[in-house]
């Protein structure tokens, strides 16, 4: 008796935490909440520290309550750590509207691009970060990798970025989750263009594909345009795509200040039929000077007291002038050509698996994938390629990219606030 009187007290507790908000699903090459209403991602990056900005339930009650006057509906936090309880920043962001897309590789789950990996040690990780964040209803999708392949002559760790996808469906789906999208956050490298996209989505059985796709480009700096910044060939490339697709990072910072032009494309008659929207890199100001929001001024990191970098990452957040209200504007002005789910069935069929070329899409697409443990050695290099040497020279990404920022921008915006982050906090230990 009183052990069920305490189970319904527990139950009653968690009902009051867990937030009544719609689930987010794909279908065909769209979003859809619950409620049948198309979603939309207008998103920022979210990672105030390294290991895990989603465990300080204040802070984020602080960060959600200025993300709501930006006009954001979604996060994306790159690492977590799952062992943690995180029922009080999910509550707070449902309650504030916002989803989460989150990353299920840690530093060390992530896959190697030169000599890739996928086995039951990584897996088994995936699946303790997928087990902790299935609960909360305003998770909308999870990203079995960032930026794995950031030249053609890496592609070899495709197939092992589709199997993590394989595998980490296949657990989803054993525990009775609800169907929650898997997907993978790539680089903006032209020379994987449209190659990674396609192969990803490609094949007959939609259980070895991932559930969407995005694309962390950083190609619209400044006073730019459709044509003129490239967004015209991603939206040519993304035309009929079987899938969701949407930008996981985007936001040129130079030239300053940023205007966040590029919105009213994506949300706009050209692309929003296509694109399911973006994530702006990035909330937090740090070194790489991204950031939406600082936590006041930064100080020199050998200053008494200073935080490892220089850079507080807590407290009451303050909008960087004018970045902030430039994206609130454009966001607030959009009104992207949204369909009911009711209204929409789609016949869109898989790509085609693209061919083995040369330094840029060295993998046979139509190879079997790796199983899972399966080392990489010469006679599955082999496999993959077609029996073709691997070793040849691939285009630079930015010898094609239109923009002012070449393809690897990105790879400096998050490396680079990220790496910086660790070694300041190796500093401190
Ligand atoms: C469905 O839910 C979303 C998110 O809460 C909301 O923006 C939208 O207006 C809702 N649609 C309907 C038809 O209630
Ligand atoms: C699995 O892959 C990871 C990451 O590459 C590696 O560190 C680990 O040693 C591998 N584990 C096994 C059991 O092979
Ligand atoms: C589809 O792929 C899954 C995962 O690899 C596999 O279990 C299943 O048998 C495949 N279905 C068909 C029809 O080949
Ligand atoms: C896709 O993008 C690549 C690289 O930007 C471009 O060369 C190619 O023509 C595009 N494909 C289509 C179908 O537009
Ligand atoms: C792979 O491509 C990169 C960038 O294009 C180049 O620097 C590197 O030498 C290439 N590696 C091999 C093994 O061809
Ligand atoms: C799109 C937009 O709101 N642009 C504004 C960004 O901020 C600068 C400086 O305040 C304004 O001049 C722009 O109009």
């Amino acid at each position: 008796m009183l052990f069920r009187s305490l189970i319904a007290v527990a139950a009653l507790a968690a009902n009051a935490l867990c937030a009544d908000v719609p689930t987010i699903s794909a279908k065909g090459s769209k979003f859809f909440f619950s409620n049948g209403t198309q979603y939309y991602i207008k998103g920022v990056a979210y990672q105030l520290t390294s290991d895990d900005p989603l465990v300080d339930g204040n802070q984020c009650k602080l960060d959600s309550a200025l993300m709501q006057k930006l006009g954001a509906n979604t996060i994306r936090v790159y690492h977590v750590d799952a062992s943690q309880d995180h029922s009080s920043c999910m509550t707070t962001f449902a309650n504030a509207g916002i989803y989460l897309f989150v990353d299920l590789d840690t530093f060390d789950t992530q896959i190697d691009p030169t000599t890739p990996s996928w086995n039951q040690t990584q897996l088994s990780l995936f699946e303790k970060v997928m087990d902790e964040f299935q609960k909360y209803p305003n998770t909308a999708g999870f990203l079995v990798g960032n930026e794995v392949l950031t030249t053609g002559n890496n592609s070899v760790a495709a197939p092992y970025v589709k199997a993590a996808a394989r595998d980490i469906k296949a657990y989803r789906n054993s525990k009775g989750y609800r169907n929650i999208p898997v997907g993978y956050s790539a680089a903006d490298i032209p020379a994987l263009r449209p190659m990674l996209q396609n192969y990803l989505a490609c094949g007959t059985n939609a259980s070895e594909a991932v559930d969407f796709y995005s694309l962390n480009a950083y190609e619209w700096c400044g006073n730019s345009g459709y044509q003129q910044s490239g967004y015209s060939e991603l939206e040519a490339n993304a035309t009929g795509y079987n899938i969701p697709i949407f930008f996981s990072e985007t936001g040129c910072n130079k030239p300053e200040p940023r205007t966040f032009d590029d919105q009213s494309a994506i949300f706009g008659s050209d692309m929003s039929k296509t694109w399911s929207g973006a994530i702006i890199y990035e909330w937090i100001q740090e070194s790489n000077n991204y950031g939406l929001i600082s936590y006041g001024p930064s100080v020199a990191p050998t200053a008494p007291n200073a935080p490892p970098d220089g850079f507080t990452r807590s407290g009451t957040p303050t909008p960087i002038s004018p970045d902030f209200d430039n994206l609130s504007k454009q966001w607030a002005t959009v009104s992207p050509a949204a369909v009911s789910e009711n209204a929409y069935s789609p016949s869109l069929t898989p790509p085609p698996c693209p061919a083995y070329t040369a330094g840029n899409w060295e993998v046979n697409g139509d190879v079997a994938l790796p199983t899972l443990g399966q080392t990489y050695n010469q006679q599955i290099q082999a496999s993959i390629t077609g029996g073709s040497a691997a070793a040849s020279a691939s285009a630079t990404p930015s010898s094609t990219s239109k923009g002012g920022a070449s393809g690897n921008v990105e790879i400096t915006g998050m490396g680079a606030g990220l790496s910086g982050l660790l070694f300041a906090a190796m500093l401190w230990l």
